[in-house]
């Protein structure tokens, strides 16, 4: 499919996404997130993909929601059209690992976005913030609940509530993030992320993505169950014997996804 919003270039196993409204600083639209929800789809469903790679432009991962889209709305118009929650739970139903790139800004919707995929590669020019309370209302996709979850209370609090920018330094002692690199290698050590995941065995990194997921869900005790579980259960794939016997072998390991 033909996009406008987004760009997509699959090379080897890695499908980059690449959120494309430059005069907009890329906030997220209806027509955008449908797309990159196509997309996504798309990647899923292409058995030569095994990761995802999202990210911005330069200077902007994506400012937010599109505000110029969102000021006229009613209350009863968000709420029935349920504003951007589909696209938000079809982009949590991608089973395959996302790596998000960020450079720039990522704010509000932005800043939701990254945090929606596996983790988060940035630039040492990235700015996260959730500054939705400038705009008298607050988070709408996780910037109260996620954020609060990877950074904690008093951050996540700070941010929400004052609508300051956390610089990829903070971002990365915080936790938010899980690498900053110089602006001019963002894209290669993402795609090289990617392509290091995309050797592994595609059972293995769903239920990686899987069990770290479940663990923001639900209690220690479920979520060291779940992941015991799952461990057990991948000793019915053939790609287990296979990484040990490769262990033990002293050679790469040739995963099949079997
Ligand atoms: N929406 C629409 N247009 C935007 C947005 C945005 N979020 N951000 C930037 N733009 C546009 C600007 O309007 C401008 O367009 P134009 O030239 O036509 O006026 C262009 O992008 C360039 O922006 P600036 O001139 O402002 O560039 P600066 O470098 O001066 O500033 C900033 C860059 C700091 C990023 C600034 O543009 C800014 O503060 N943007 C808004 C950030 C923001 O408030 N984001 C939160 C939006 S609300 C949200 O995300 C809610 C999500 C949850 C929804 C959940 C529903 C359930």
């Amino acid at each position: 499919m033909a996009f406008e919003t987004i760009i997509v270039e699959i090379e080897d196993h890695v499908a980059l996404i690449k959120l494309n409204r430059p005069d907009a600083m890329n906030a997220l639209n209806d027509h955008l997130l449908g797309e990159l929800v196509v997309a996504l789809n798309e990647a899923q469903e292409n058995d030569k993909v095994r990761c995802i790679v999202i990210t911005g432009s330069e200077k902007a991962f994506a400012a937010g929601a599109d505000i110029k889209m969102m000021s006229d709305k009613s209350f009863v118009e968000v709420f029935t059209e349920d504003l951007f929650g589909p696209e938000a739970d079809a982009i949590m139903r991608i089973r395959k690992p996302i790596i998000a790139a960020v450079s720039g800004y990522a704010l509000g919707g932005g800043c939701e976005l990254a945090m929606m995929c596996d983790f988060i590669i940035c630039s040492d020019t990235a700015k996260f913030g959730q500054p939705e309370i400038n705009l008298g209302v607050m988070a709408g996709l996780g910037g109260s609940q996620r954020l609060t979850r990877f950074i904690g209370k008093s951050k996540a609090m700070d941010m929400n509530l004052t609508g300051r920018f956390m610089d990829a330094d903070e971002a990365e002692r915080s936790g938010l993030v899980s690498r900053v690199v110089p602006a001019k290698k963002l894209m290669e050590e993402a795609i090289s992320a990617a392509h290091k995941i995309a050797e592994k065995s595609m059972i293995a990194t769903a239920a990686v993505k899987e069990s770290v997921n479940r663990s923001y869900e639900t209690t220690l005790r479920e979520g060291l169950l779940f992941e015991r579980r799952v461990f057990q259960s991948l000793f019915a794939t053939e790609d287990q014997k296979e990484g040990m016997a490769a262990f033990m072998e002293k050679r790469e390991a040739q995963f099949r996804d079997k």
